[in-house]
């Protein structure tokens, strides 16, 4: 399952963020360090193309992609030196997918700290980047001086280098020249800011008419180095605590927010880390399967289960909104729809899979 950390100032809007994704669960309260101890939580990837696969299909089950977050406490100016809660905690998402800014943009003078998502923006980037170097620190030398004996580990040594200077500048690799063979590189250190990297601005409820606005000097200070959302993160928590699916899509669209954020944002993580879905259906299930763009059928056919990888035979294969036009899965072979495709096949977003194998 794919990983999202979340990281911000205090009172940015992290643990609310979590409880829109997660139902509830973690504490949001307006003081700083309301969050000590991690949150886990898991939300499933919302898609309206399998729930109507699975209506096609009368399937018995549904199950949906998932994705998983980790909100953690808040970090602050100096964090590196030990200010605030210190930037220990940061060990907690090291090993996450991908790292979520929350930047407040939001105005509540019951709610302390700073209101500007570029001042939120600054921080955390200056803090993730000290937290990199301390990381890089610890082994530059000593990489170097095991690729002095072998040239294997001179390329290694070299990346970690270039790390070096660019983190001890105090910015982000993410923003850095550094190229992507060498990022790749870098991989075994679990650096913060070699993630891909998503900002959410949380903007005030008087806001939500005006949501491009307050995100666009994030959009220029980021100039495409990460993908930025504008959400008003109160409003989708409060939605996320009713249960019942017409009471919340009522509360939303009373608020003005439409389907709410959530899809958007989940599907924003999801492109960001280059995921795609393909499909199952059938009377006993309809499932999304998660994978990765460029993958061929075997590699997806593993996904579902390693037997169908190591004894893929041919798939059979038909776009999800083709197949909702035929009706369903025997028709659509009866109607010569089923593409017969094999090992070289590169799965297509959207694609509703059938794996012939032998094991
Ligand atoms: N008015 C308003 N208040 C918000 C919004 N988002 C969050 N808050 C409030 O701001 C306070 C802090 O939110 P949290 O989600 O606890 O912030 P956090 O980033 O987890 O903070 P720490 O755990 O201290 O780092 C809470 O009282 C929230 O209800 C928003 O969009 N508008
Ligand atoms: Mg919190």
């Amino acid at each position: 399952m794919e990983r999202f950390g979340f990281v911000g100032l205090p009172n940015a809007g992290k643990s609310s963020l979590y409880n829109a994704l997660a139902g509830g669960g973690a504490l949001a309260a307006p003081y700083a360090f309301a969050t000590k101890d991690p949150n886990v939580g898991v939300a499933k990837v919302p898609d309206d193309r399998l729930d109507r696969l699975a209506a096609m299909s009368n399937s018995r089950n549904v199950v949906h992609a998932a994705v998983q977050f980790t909100d953690i406490g808040g970090l602050v100016e100096g964090a590196s030196q030990g200010e605030g809660l210190g930037n220990r905690f940061l060990a907690n998402i090291r090993e996450a997918d991908a790292v979520v800014f929350v930047l407040r943009a939001f105005e509540d003078d019951d709610v302390p700290g700073p209101a500007d998502p570029l001042e939120h923006l600054r921080v955390v980037e200056t803090e993730l980047a000290l937290a990199d170097l301390e990381a890089v620190e610890k082994h530059v030398e000593k990489k170097k001086k095991v690729a002095k004996l072998d040239r294997s580990q001179a390329d290694e040594a070299a990346a970690l280098e270039a790390a070096y200077a660019v983190l001890a500048e105090g910015t982000p690799i993410y923003r850095s020249e550094l190229a992507e063979d060498q990022r790749e590189l870098l991989q075994p250190w679990f650096l913060l800011t070699n993630k891909p990297v998503l900002a959410v601005v949380n903007v005030g409820e008087t806001d939500i008419e005006r949501i491009p606005e307050k995100i666009a000097a994030v959009e220029a200070e980021f100039a495409g180095k990460g993908e930025v959302i504008g959400m008003c993160v109160q409003l989708e928590a409060e939605a996320a605590l009713l249960t019942d699916p017409e009471e919340r899509a009522e509360l939303l669209e009373g608020y003005g927010l439409g389907e709410g954020a959530l899809t958007t944002f989940i599907r924003s993580a999801y492109h960001l880390l280059g995921l795609r879905t393909f499909f199952t259906t059938g009377e006993k299930e309809s499932r999304a399967w998660t994978f990765r763009a460029g993958w061929k059928a075997p590699q997806c056919a593993g996904v579902i289960h390693s037997d169908f990888e190591r004894g893929f035979i041919r798939a059979e294969v038909i776009h999800w909104d083709d197949l909702l036009e035929v009706g369903s899965w025997a028709k659509a072979r009866e109607s010569g729809k089923l593409r017969v495709e094999g090992k070289e096949y590169v799965v297509a977003d959207g694609d509703v899979l059938e794996i012939r194998f032998n094991v």
